[in-house]
């Protein structure tokens, strides 16, 4: 390193606030710095500036209706379709702009661009094809789908139809898959035959088969051949139920199908997410609400443009690529990005590549994947021309001030400002960030609540706890992106998200907060810093995996009495899951059982969820009443001290954990 750089290092290792570049505040969508306090003394109508972002169909009568909490309403009256708005009202300035850049994982395969001419042809082909194969309004259709364009053009299908999707990440096992669909009463699958993960091609539909076997209604399929277009298919036969996509497209060429007029209110899609219980959550999105949230943040946070080429590199089975890779950028009218393959195939600057090569202007991604840039070396980002880049973007997780600044220098060159975004699958789009052309950036901070937010942080009792200082994020006030409910369970939703802290006996939405489950601290100048959930949930590389879910998976294996899962530190995942195990008497605690309870938990939930560590032990720490004491288990994997144990009832069996994790 010259002299240069190392005083460089310095400076930033030292700088706590950075200012938004003025060539960024020059140009940004949203630059004023007076919107806070406007949103602030405009609230609800405030959220009115969302909606005009969106064309109606009808005019909605009532902005905000609170009438019935903690089931909120917006934009109450209104009509619109989402396909229109991410599609058909583009066309007339954009039909021969890239809406869609695909670029698959092969180097050697031609990448596809999508003009927004192309994206309107063939959402209205499937469109078509979805409502001859039977699929009605309110039906839900499942898509258990890699990072192709046709899963960006069956969730538009299904949005001009009418018809909600539920997207299962394709990482997720196929009981993963019948767990969803039968939960969502599901009648539809829409899949792939596979796709490519370095370098090799994955037998996706073996997957999706197996998933089916398991569904308890009759199901019909369309079935996409991502493998089968380059001659790398596995060679499955399709049943009468199975559909091949090319095929019932032709049979639909040129069709054109009316978007449905859509209520705001009623349901654009479910997304299943984990929770404190073995149950995934159904996490319930609306079409005005949402759509308005997604295109909002989208234009004020990310700060798209039309003439943009806007990269997320999230996958669209999660939250985040629903809400920004999808609908946000879409609405807006710009060029999407969408990438197959992980960063780190061929080559460790793959990602680097396709923002030169495409001159992508924003770039979001999540903290694991720039805290394994970092272990990589600055060698692959220097490769390459970065200077397209405008904005960067980070979000699922905390962001430490070192890997933040990483970001900022070797990615950004100074010269963009960097959003952590805090948000969830419930929020339905960003909360807490700063604005990029308004807010100076504080590393390790996600920032204020954006305008017309209100965020507290609140003790156990409910009283807002000093600058500083760890308590509970809760949101004061209802937003449109927000959840509605949990689909079929209202019930849980109020337990979920809103006894804590709301009296839920009042009609008086002013008496009710949204509790996310996280905890926070807030600094003297409202700058909030996200700790991480509260709940029994893990953050995996971004990833939300609930510790119940896990743990069934282990206990379904035989020869285990019982299994206690939390997060261990983890440099680059943020948290990998450790699991505590007790066997049947019988049973030995040895590789060959080890390996049996990995393979359950890949089986349940996906590779995502496979523990970093299985340790066998005779009994698990608890608490007099009988609670499994989670935190002293944590502080185990992490190497901590264990501080006074002796109020639980088995103290003896923490050292014996201790020494078998730590040594
Ligand atoms: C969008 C998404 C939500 C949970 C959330 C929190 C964590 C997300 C964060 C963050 C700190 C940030 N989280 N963004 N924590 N700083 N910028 O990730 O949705 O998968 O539902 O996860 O992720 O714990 O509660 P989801």
């Amino acid at each position: 390193m010259g002299d240069e750089d190392t005083e460089l290092e310095a400076r930033l290792e030292a700088q706590d606030v950075f200012e938004p570049p003025e060539s960024f505040v020059e140009q940004a969508n949203v630059s004023d710095p007076g919107i806070h306090d406007e949103f602030a003394a405009n609230w609800p109508d405030c959220w009115d500036r969302a909606a005009e972002m969106l064309d109606w169909n009808t005019e909605y009568d009532q902005t905000f209706d609170g009438s019935n909490p903690p089931f909120f309403e917006w934009f109450t009256g209104g009509e619109l379709n989402a396909s229109a708005n991410c599609v058909d009202r583009h066309l007339e300035e954009r039909a021969d702009e890239a809406a869609i850049e695909w670029v698959g994982e092969p180097t050697d395969e031609a990448n596809r661009t999508y003009t927004y001419a192309d994206l309107h042809r063939e959402v209205n082909e499937a469109a078509a094809a979805l409502r001859e194969m039977g699929v009605g309004e309110d039906d839900v259709v499942t898509l258990y789908m890699p990072m192709i364009p046709e899963l960006a053009i069956a969730m538009l299908a299904c949005a001009r139809i009418g018809a909600p999707h539920s997207v299962v990440f394709a990482g997720f096992s196929a009981d993963a898959l019948a767990t969803r669909m039968n939960a969502a009463d599901s009648e539809y699958l829409i899949t792939a035959d596979g796709y490519y993960r370095r370098g090799d091609p994955l037998d996706h539909l073996e997957k999706a088969n197996e998933g089916l076997a398991g569904v308890e209604h009759d199901t019909d399929t369309v079935v996409v051949g991502r493998l089968a277009a380059n001659g790398d298919g596995f060679g499955h036969d399709l049943t009468e139920t199975q559909h091949d996509y090319d095929d019932l497209l032709a049979g639909h060429e040129g069709a054109e199908v009316e978007p449905v007029a859509r209520d705001a209110e009623d349901m654009l899609f479910l997304m299943y997410t984990s929770g404190t219980t073995g149950e995934p959550k159904g996490v319930k999105h609306t079409t005005g609400g949402y759509l308005a949230w997604s295109a909002w943040t989208s234009h004020s946070v990310l700060d798209i443009k039309p003439e943009d080429t806007y990269f997320c590199s999230a996958d669209i089975g999660w939250i985040t690529g629903h809400s920004y890779i999808v609908y946000g950028p879409l609405a807006l009218g710009t060029t999407t990005m969408m990438y197959e393959g992980t960063p780190d195939y061929p080559e460790r600057d793959r990602l680097w590549e396709i923002v030169e090569e495409y001159e992508a202007t924003q770039l979001y991604t999540a903290p694991t994947a720039i805290r394994a840039f970092m272990k990589w070396g600055t060698e692959y980002p220097d490769r390459h021309d970065l200077s397209s880049l405008r904005l960067l973007g980070t979000v699922g997780e905390p962001i430490n001030p070192r890997a933040w600044k990483w970001y900022y220098k070797h990615i950004g060159d100074e010269s963009c400002p960097v959003v952590d975004t805090w948000w969830q699958t419930e929020t339905g789009g960003q909360m807490i960030t700063t604005l990029p052309g308004v807010n100076d950036m504080k590393p390790g901070s996600a920032g204020p609540p954006i305008p017309g937010i209100d965020a507290e942080i609140l003790d156990t009792n409910g009283k807002q706890v000093d600058p500083g200082r760890a308590g509970y994020l809760t949101i004061q006030k209802p937003w449109p992106g927000m959840l509605r409910t949990l689909y079929k369970n209202d019930e849980r939703f109020v337990d979920e998200y809103w006894r804590e802290y709301s009296d839920t006996d009042s009609d008086d939405w002013r008496d009710w907060t949204y509790f996310p489950e996280d905890g926070a601290k807030i600094d003297e100048d409202g700058y909030i810093t996200v700790l991480g959930r509260v709940d029994d949930v893990l953050n995996v590389s971004g990833h939300r995996l609930g510790t119940m879910e896990i743990e069934s998976a282990i206990v379904g294996v035989e020869g285990v009495a019982e299994a206690a899962v939390v997060g261990g530190d983890h440099d680059v995942k943020g948290e990998a899951v450790y699991a505590y195990v007790i066997t049947e008497d019988g049973y030995e605690e040895d590789e060959e059982l080890r390996q049996a309870i990995i393979a359950g938990v890949e089986d349940a939930i996906g590779p995502i969820a496979r523990p970093e560590q299985v340790i066998f032990t005779p009994e698990l720490p608890k608490t007099r009443s009988g609670k499994i004491m989670r935190r002293l288990l944590e502080d185990i994997a992490n190497g901590e001290d264990l501080g006074d144990t002796s109020t639980l009832r088995n103290p003896d069996i923490v050292e014996d954990i201790r020494v078998s994790v730590q040594g």
